[in-house]
């Protein structure tokens, strides 16, 4: 303790932050609500981010809330492995019928990272299990985030997240990504162009030849990169390719799950069905760590066959389907149906396209892009600097009332799914005023 009886910041390593800088000039939430922040100097901020795109139905939901009061008083934690409790079960029906058709088992981890690791290994002794051992390799795409792990930063395409953690996994290789401003810059929705880079994976079938390619994985709407919008057919496209050659086609929806892209998941709303779906995030409204995978039903009937008295797969956490999170997790999905907040995004697309939109013209813009309740401003860097103007326009908009996330250059809107049309105005106003000023 310093003597103001305030907490040393010393002792925390920060994730994802500047800790040198940060600890300079400290920003500090203590408490939420609905739509709203305070700092600890008692100023409101309006949640334009859903936290980290994870508090999808507001702050301090009063059922999520309660439910996870009673779920600690009456079982705190339950052992998952060879033991289980009601919920767990419970829990996964409820996600699975979310879930597009097909994909009915759910396996629960504690975050996206996690899931991704999960799907991933999944995967590879899916294709061993059905006698196709040779099928180990792993596609993933430039500028893909897949969390932190080390399979996820291999199969992950964000240089910074890769560089000082020497190899990684063996036998990955790369999409391009589908970034293409020159063609694509200001599309409202989907952008025309780029579905055949989809064909990459041809590319890399005919280099490898398809019989060594365990799984493909991919966000369908890229966040942490920038928020890069699929491309007409782009989906679609790699669907069939993957098809084709039997490869597992793995969504990485950590960010687009529960209703982000005006439907449960951005496979219902871009009509393409993957193999695996892996989130996190919004299953349980970010109140408790929690993440799933979602998996179609021959692929986990693939693993039943041995032995009955043996374990099928040799995966899993201490605080896979943890009480607590399942507890959280059931009370989230019961105020997204009361709420209609899964398809919440749908509905006010149009209002927030035209609002990101809005801010095409103001100093710096060089891009902008929207599906759903998710926009991404990209500002051109400044020369030699990359990263900072966004910065600097997260500080203002701090400063005046707004919590935004910026990535790069890119400023990311993904605002909680109970906003309302004021709300979005108070966005775009603060948020404009931040670029002309930072200008
Ligand atoms: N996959 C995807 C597609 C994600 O967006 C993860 C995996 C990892 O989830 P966990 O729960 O392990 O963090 C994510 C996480 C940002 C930002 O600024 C996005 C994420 C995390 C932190 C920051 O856009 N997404
Ligand atoms: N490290 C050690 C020494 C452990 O015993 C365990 C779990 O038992 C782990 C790591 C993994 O922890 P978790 O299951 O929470 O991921």
């Amino acid at each position: 303790m310093s003597t103001d009886n305030k907490p040393s910041l010393d002792a925390y390593w920060m994730p994802f932050t500047a800790n040198r800088q940060f600890k300079k000039a400290p920003r500090q939430f203590v408490r939420a609500a609905g739509m709203h922040y305070w700092t600890d100097d008692g100023r409101q901020v309006l949640d334009g981010v859903a936290g980290l795109w994870c508090v999808n139905a507001g702050h301090a939901r009063p059922k999520i809330v309660q439910a996870i009061a009673a779920q600690a008083q009456e079982l705190d934690y339950a052992p998952p492995f060879q033991m289980a409790h009601p919920k767990a079960f419970e829990l996964a029906e409820r996600v699975a019928a979310l879930a597009p058709a097909g994909l009915n088992k759910v396996f629960f981890t504690n975050s996206g990272s996690e899931s991704v690791e999960t799907a991933l290994k999944m995967a590879i002794a899916y294709h061993r299990a059905r006698g196709e051992g040779q099928r180990t390799r792993l596609i993933g795409r430039e500028r893909g985030y897949h969390g932190v792990n080390f399979g996820g930063i291999s199969v992950g395409g964000l240089v910074a997240n890769r560089k000082a953690f020497g190899p990684l996994l063996g036998g990955v290789d790369h999409l391009r990504h589908t970034h293409d401003a020159a063609r694509n810059a200001f599309s409202v929705g989907q952008p025309q162009h780029g579905a055949e880079l989809a064909d990459d994976l041809e590319r890399l079938c005919a280099l490898h030849d398809p019989s060594t390619i365990a799984a493909v994985i991919v966000e369908p709407v890229a966040g942490s990169t920038g928020v890069l919008m699929p491309p007409q057919g782009y989906l679609q496209r790699l669907r069939d390719l993957c098809t084709k050659h039997g490869i597992l086609l793995i969504f990485d929806e950590v960010i687009t799950g529960f209703g982000r892209t005006g439907q449960p998941f951005a496979s219902q709303t871009f009509g393409v069905t993957p193999d695996l779906i892996t989130a996190a995030k919004g299953l349980t409204n970010g109140c408790v760590p929690m993440g799933a995978v979602m998996v179609r039903q021959d692929i986990h009937d693939t693993f039943m066959q041995g032995p009955e008295h043996l374990i099928e797969f040799f995966h899993g956490y201490t605080y896979s389907a943890h009480p607590l999170a399942c507890a959280a997790g059931l009370a989230t999905l019961d105020t997204y149906a009361e709420e209609g907040l899964l398809t919440r995004a749908a509905e006010l697309e149009a209002y927030f396209a035209q609002g990101v939109h809005s801010l095409k013209g103001s100093p710096n813009v060089i891009d902008v892009r929207n599906i759903g309740l998710v926009g991404g401003i990209e500002l051109a860097p400044r020369e030699g600097a990359p990263g900072t103007r966004a910065f600097d326009v997260f500080l203002d908009c701090f400063a005046n009332g707004l919590l935004v996330r910026t990535t790069g250059d890119t400023v990311a809107l993904s605002p909680p799914l109970i906003i309302e049309r004021s709300h979005i105005d108070q966005v775009i106003d603060t948020l404009g005023n931040a670029i002309r000023r930072v200008a």
